[in-house]
């Protein structure tokens, strides 16, 4: 160590934020210690996870060699015969199934932009259209309904510029933790900031407004903002009459949503509804609308995130400074076959039930996937390779999960550790660490691109693109993966941008591809273009395709379960997987350091609610839903903390899994989100 040691800097992928880091190695070549570096991004900060990126890179318990199940024991076997294996028993699933019997699932842990279009890649390359991904209960909702109302876009909020701050359902502290920076330095210049949550988060500490909302109730609050808007006369009516459609009938929907019903409906008092009113015309067109996963995981998830779009819409913060911001690309390769081999007529697994999904993200469905494979309806469903996912603790109803991945006749996971799910596989391949790949991610926000640095590598130890470059040319796909190695493809990836490799490796801080420039819609109109990327190129307050698909052309509101049918058997409302800022989903429960912080899965719950069930702070506690019962600790919230009758239950723990009571069975029709938030349950003293 010491003097020896060598600083290389890259972006850390302990979560999906890409911070800049500087990673040390020392003369021996071993990673040694982390820090924040000045990326755009960060600009210098790093958050626990970060710098625990030496535990996980160094972790003893890493899964080094390729290993494959005898007898229900793992025994260790060399890369060759593990890859020549798959092939061979993945070719024996096509012939007697068709190729579409075979399946990738990309995870969290690789991330959103070029690992995962790597997947997407092979298996079409292959000729099966079965891409699955946690996506199918992650962001794909927040992307899906704002697309829906304003063009496909992934909204980037400007918070730095921003005078009003609205947070629905999101929770940046323990989420995002350096991004917090921005909405604070935005509140020291005077922005407005309002948390909308059923619990009183750690942003809702710091905010001016704090909305304690009902859980699954946000759209009855949207529509109620929306009719005070266009009553008071508070909205851009330029905006409105140039570049939407469907105001009247948006205005005709929202007579229903009188300040009285949206306090009963929302359990928001109407002071609090009159003053986010006010920061938001305060706020001018420089609002931010940051939805969260708080939104996703319900019923009328979709319709509930259109109806805060609508708000976007009537106030003009579409791509203003201080708005929502929308980015242009980088213009890389295109990287995935949908052009070329696009396969719909293979029937993608969950595309005839959830078309939009599939229209809008080209996204199976991961929870229509168990039922495949237990149903084999409508077709087979035989292999499946899942890369840095572990939907054994992640998915909803996790004993349909175990079934479903047990049934299959080959389970390929990808790892660098044992968990739930790779215990099911019939082979586990050690994966590269993000300090052992070099991959391009953009953060939108900035429009700034970064390669990152491949830090080291481990004998043996196949990054994602190596592996499916192997898999891809046993299995005669080969010409879809012509690229010596991950060097090679991000050569020919950045290609059409007009950046070069040499640039973006000049620029470990983040390569700004083009100046930000807001408004574009008026731009647009000026050159004779659709303003806005939807299909009337305006705008759309309603949407005559969701219409013409069977569903509500307008965001309508429908009420939580909960509340339109409440029932005594269970009585209790739950929320699940609230972040916490040093776990991420199922990961870093291996790290000495933070188990020692958060020893165990939460129940939080009102002190009212503990004291009519006799719960003492700490008790087991016995939680069940109309799926099954779940054991985990309680922990008493302070009454202002969560709203009574409402409870949550952190997610990702083997322990006290709260995936064993969520709803596989219940989703969001448009993208079928499964119920993971506003659950009906019981509880019990144990
Ligand atoms: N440390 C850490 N960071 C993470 C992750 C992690 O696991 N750990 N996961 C990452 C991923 S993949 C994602 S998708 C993001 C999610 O990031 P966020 O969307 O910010 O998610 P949370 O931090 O859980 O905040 C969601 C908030 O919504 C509230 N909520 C629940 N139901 C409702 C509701 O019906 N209405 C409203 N208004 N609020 C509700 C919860 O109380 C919670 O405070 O976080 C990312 N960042
Ligand atoms: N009840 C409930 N459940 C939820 C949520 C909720 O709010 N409530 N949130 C949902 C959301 S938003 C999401 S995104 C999903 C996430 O769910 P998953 O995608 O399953 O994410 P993780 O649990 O983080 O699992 C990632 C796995 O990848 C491994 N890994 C880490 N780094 C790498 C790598 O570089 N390469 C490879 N190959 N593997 C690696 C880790 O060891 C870990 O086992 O969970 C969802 N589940
Ligand atoms: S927020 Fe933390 S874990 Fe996420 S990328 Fe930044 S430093 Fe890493
Ligand atoms: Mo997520």
């Amino acid at each position: 160590m010491g003097n020896e040691r060598k600083q290389i800097k890259s972006l850390c992928r302990m979560c999906d934020d890409h911070c800049g880091i500087n990673v040390y190695v020392d003369e021996q070549g071993q990673v040694v210690n982390i820090d924040g570096s000045n990326h755009y991004w960060n600009r210098g900060r790093l958050c626990v996870k970060g710098r625990a990126g030496v535990d996980f890179v160094n972790h003893p318990d890493r899964i080094l060699k390729p290993l494959k199940k005898i007898d229900g024991k793992f025994v260790e076997i060399e890369l060759e015969q593990a890859l020549d294996e798959i092939a061979k028993k993945m070719s024996e699933i096509t012939e007697k199934h068709g190729a579409r019997a075979n399946s990738i699932w990309k995870g969290e842990a690789v991330g959103f932009a070029q690992e995962e279009e790597l997947a997407r890649r092979f298996i079409h390359a292959i000729g099966s259209p079965n891409y699955f991904s946690n996506d199918s209960q992650c962001f794909v909702g927040r992307w899906i309904g704002y697309s829906l109302v304003a063009g496909s876009w992934m909204a980037q909020p400007d918070f730095e510029n921003s005078r009003c701050i609205v947070l629905w359902g999101a929770n940046p502290p323990s989420a995002h933790p350096n991004m917090t920076q921005y909405i604070m330095n935005a509140k020291e210049k005077g922005a407005k900031i309002i948390a909308i949550d059923s619990r009183l988060s750690n942003i809702a500490r710091q905010a001016d407004i704090f909305a304690q909302i009902r859980p699954g109730t946000d759209g009855a609050l949207a529509l109620g903002i929306i009719k005070i808007l266009i009553e008071e006369k508070i909205y851009n009516q330029h905006f409105v009459e140039h570049y939407t459609t469907g105001f009247d009938k948006l205005k005709d929907y929202v007579q229903k949503f009188s300040k009285e019903f949206v306090c009963q409906e929302t359990g928001i008092s109407e002071d609090i509804l009159n003053d986010i009113v006010k920061a938001i015309h305060f706020g001018k067109s420089q609002v931010v609308n940051y939805v969260g996963n708080g939104l996703e995981h319900h019923e009328n998830g979709i319709n509930n995130i259109r109806a805060v779009a609508c708000i976007d819409a009537l106030i003009a913060s579409f791509d203003q400074k201080g708005g929502n911001f929308m980015p242009e690309g980088f213009g890389p390769s295109e990287l995935t076959l949908y052009h070329e081999k696009p396969l719909t007529e293979l029937e993608p697994i969950g595309a005839d039930k959830f078309p939009v999904l599939y229209e809008y993200r080209k996204e199976c469905h991961t929870m229509t996937a168990m039922d495949t494979i237990i149903t084999e309806k409508p077709y087979a469903l035989k292999s499946m390779i899942i890369i840095g996912a572990n939907p054994v603790l992640t998915n909803p109803n996790t004993n349909k999960v175990i079934e479903a991945l047990s049934k299959l006749e080959l389970l390929v996971v990808r790892e660098l550790f044992m968990t739930e799910t790779a215990e099911l596989a019939d082979y586990i391949l050690p994966a590269a660490s993000y300090l052992e790949r070099s991959e391009l991610h953009y953060h939108g926000m900035h429009q700034v691109a970064t390669l990152t640095n491949r830090i080291q590598t481990i004998e043996g130890v196949q990054d994602e693109y190596m592996f499916l470059h192997d898999l891809a040319h046993r299995l005669g796909a080969g010409e879809y993966f012509p690229w010596e190695n991950e060097d090679r493809l991000n050569e020919w990836l950045v290609e059409p941008s007009g950046v070069t490799i040499e640039t973006l490796k000049a620029h470990p801080e983040g390569y700004q591809y083009k100046p930000l420039q807001y408004k574009k819609w008026e731009a647009k109109e000026a050159r004779g273009e659709k303003p806005f990327n939807t299909r009337t190129g305006k705008v759309e307050l309603f949407s005559q395709y969701l219409e013409d698909m069977g569903y509500d052309g307008l965001p309508v509101y429908h009420s939580p379960d909960f509340i339109a049918n409440p029932d005594s058997e269970y009585p209790y409302t739950m929320i699940t997987g609230a972040r916490k800022m040093i776990y991420y989903h199922s990961r870093n429960k291996n790290f000495k350091r933070f188990l020692t912080a958060v020893p165990r899965a939460e129940l939080e719950l009102h002190p009212y609610d503990a004291k009519n069930l006799g719960i003492a702070d700490g008790d087991l506690v016995r939680v069940t839903s109309q799926i099954g019962s779940v054991e985990v600790h309680a922990v008493i919230k302070h009454e202002r903390e969560i709203m009574p009758g409402i409870i949550q239950f952190t997610h990702g723990w083997k322990e006290a899994n709260v995936n064993l009571i969520t709803h596989d069975d219940k989703f969001d029709p448009i993208d079928g989100f499964p119920l993971m938030k506003a659950v009906k349950v019981k509880i019990e003293k144990i």
